[in-house]
């Protein structure tokens, strides 16, 4: 008849430890994976981030005036007031000038990229309207690029709208494999508010 065995305690732990320590690897190596996940999502270059390109206008708070800000991304419709999204821009902020109550002392819009394309960019202001009645609406128009987590300013102008109604184009310029093409700046006048219809 067979005698129970007891095995040594050395031999014990070894058969202990030879199952706890792969398991507890298996575990860890599991919770690391669950940990890095998201981070391996948000990281993913392929992703764009919103706010590649940000453009924005800023004009003073005493002229009672709605300033419009106008985009247009290669191969997308305009983005403005009356159009606030499109497949690449979206417009952020429509300020109507002192004609509704802010809460900072600024006429300011904005509008963000998601990513960059190539192709041509354009930026055009327009002044929808003057309560205010004075002339010219002196506007700052700057194009940042946001990319691997800093912030370069690419485009700044400033523009002076002379009559109601009037738009101006203030940048045209051309993206490559998300950079600038040299020489590629211009100011050729094209209206943006009539390609997206009557408004
Ligand atoms: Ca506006």
């Amino acid at each position: 008849m067979a005698k129970n065995v007891k095995a040594p305690a050395w031999l014990k732990r070894r058969i202990e430890d030879a199952w706890t320590i792969p398991t507890l690897d298996v575990l860890f190596a599991m919770l690391m994976l669950l940990v890095m996940l998201p981070h391996a999502k948000a990281d993913n270059p392929s992703d764009p981030p919103p706010g590649t390109l940000v453009v924005e206008i800023v004009w003073p708070f005493a002229q009672d005036a709605d300033v419009d800000l106008w985009v247009a991304a290669p191969g997308d419709v305009p983005v403005g007031y009356s159009n606030k999204g499109g497949l690449i821009f979206n417009l952020l902020r429509d300020d109507l000038g002192s004609y509704t109550a802010d809460i900072l002392p600024v006429n300011y819009e904005v509008t963000y990229s998601r990513g960059v394309v190539d192709g041509e960019y354009q930026v055009n202001v327009h002044l929808y309207r003057n309560r205010g009645a004075t002339l010219p609406i002196k506007v700052v128009v700057r194009v940042k690029l946001n990319q691997n987590n800093s912030t370069r300013l690419l485009h700044t102008k400033n523009v002076a709208l002379e009559t109601q109604g009037q738009e101006i184009t203030v940048f045209r310029w051309d993206m490559r494999d998300g950079q600038e093409v040299a020489g590629s700046l211009h100011d050729i006048p094209r209206a943006l508010r009539p390609a997206i219809g009557p408004m």
